[in-house]
């Protein structure tokens, strides 16, 4: 295996045992050795986390161990994040993106990393978090006046929140003018257009294809 490969696995072992205190460094050295960032989650980070995810599933892990590799992941993300917003692409501010994790849902990495690839090509994205209730989106529409919501949802329980949340903009008179991107690993394009969302992406760099798609960018 290259130096780049073992680097990853590297990583994506890290990720997967939940080693916190190794993942700084890991990280640092994959960049060291000249790893791009986004190589660094999609290849190395992202492969843990759901490895992790799918032990917790089979049973194999319980939540401790969950969480663990969360904060593995998380703490690889601190490093990654800043490099991969400072990377613009774009001159001009293609639009503002008002971005948040749904409701009774506190997943945040992917929404995480959407929220940085789009600043990095050049959006406003203001974060609301996660766990963002109905009325929290609907008020921050209305007071910064986006021109597109970004919803994510991981639990299928959550899902119907994006469905809420664009209901909810309808009813305020918010919905014209105004896109909403969904996505989360539940989400696909068939339940995007039955909530009436103008589209969904299936990860972080389909987000900033949609986006721009969106703007007309
Ligand atoms: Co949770 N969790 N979790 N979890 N967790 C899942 C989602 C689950 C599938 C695990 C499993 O059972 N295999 C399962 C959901 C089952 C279901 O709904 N059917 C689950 C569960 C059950 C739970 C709890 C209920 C567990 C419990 O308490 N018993 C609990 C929920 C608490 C709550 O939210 N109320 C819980 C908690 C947690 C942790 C806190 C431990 C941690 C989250 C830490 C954090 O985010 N701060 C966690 C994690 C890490 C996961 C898994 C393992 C990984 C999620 C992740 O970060 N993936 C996950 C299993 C899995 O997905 N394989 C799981 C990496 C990330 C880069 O991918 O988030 O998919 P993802 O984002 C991608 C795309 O989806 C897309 O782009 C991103 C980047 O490419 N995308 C968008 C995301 N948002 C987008 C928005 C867009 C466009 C694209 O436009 C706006």
């Amino acid at each position: 295996m290259s130096d780049k490969g073992a680097l990853l696995e590297k990583l994506k072992g890290i990720v997967i045992d939940g080693i916190i205190e190794d993942s700084e460094g890991a990280t640092k050295e994959a960049l060291g050795q000249g790893v791009e960032p986004l190589e660094i989650v999609e290849k190395g980070l992202v492969p843990g986390i759901e490895e992790a995810g799918a032990r917790f599933s089979r049973g194999d892990y319980f939540l401790p161990e969950l969480v663990a590799s969360a904060e593995a992941m998380q703490t690889a993300m601190a490093v990654l994040d800043p490099l991969l917003r400072a990377k613009q692409e774009a001159r001009k501010t293609l639009g503002h993106v008002l971005l948040g994790t749904v409701e009774g849902d506190i997943h945040s990495i992917g929404k995480n990393i959407v929220g940085a690839l789009l600043q990095a090509a050049g959006f406003v994205v203001t974060d609301l978090g996660a766990n963002v209730a109905v009325g929290t989106f609907v008020a921050k529409a209305r007071e910064l006046r986006p021109n597109i919501i970004g919803m994510s949802a991981l639990l299928t329980t959550t899902m119907v929140k994006q469905q809420q949340t664009i209901e909810a903009l309808a009813k305020e008179g918010l919905r014209s003018g105004l896109k909403v991107m969904v996505g989360g690993a539940p989400v696909t394009g068939d339940w995007a257009k039955k909530i009436g969302a103008d589209d969904f992406a299936e990860d972080a760099v389909a987000a900033v294809a949609v986006a721009k798609r969106l703007v007309g960018a």
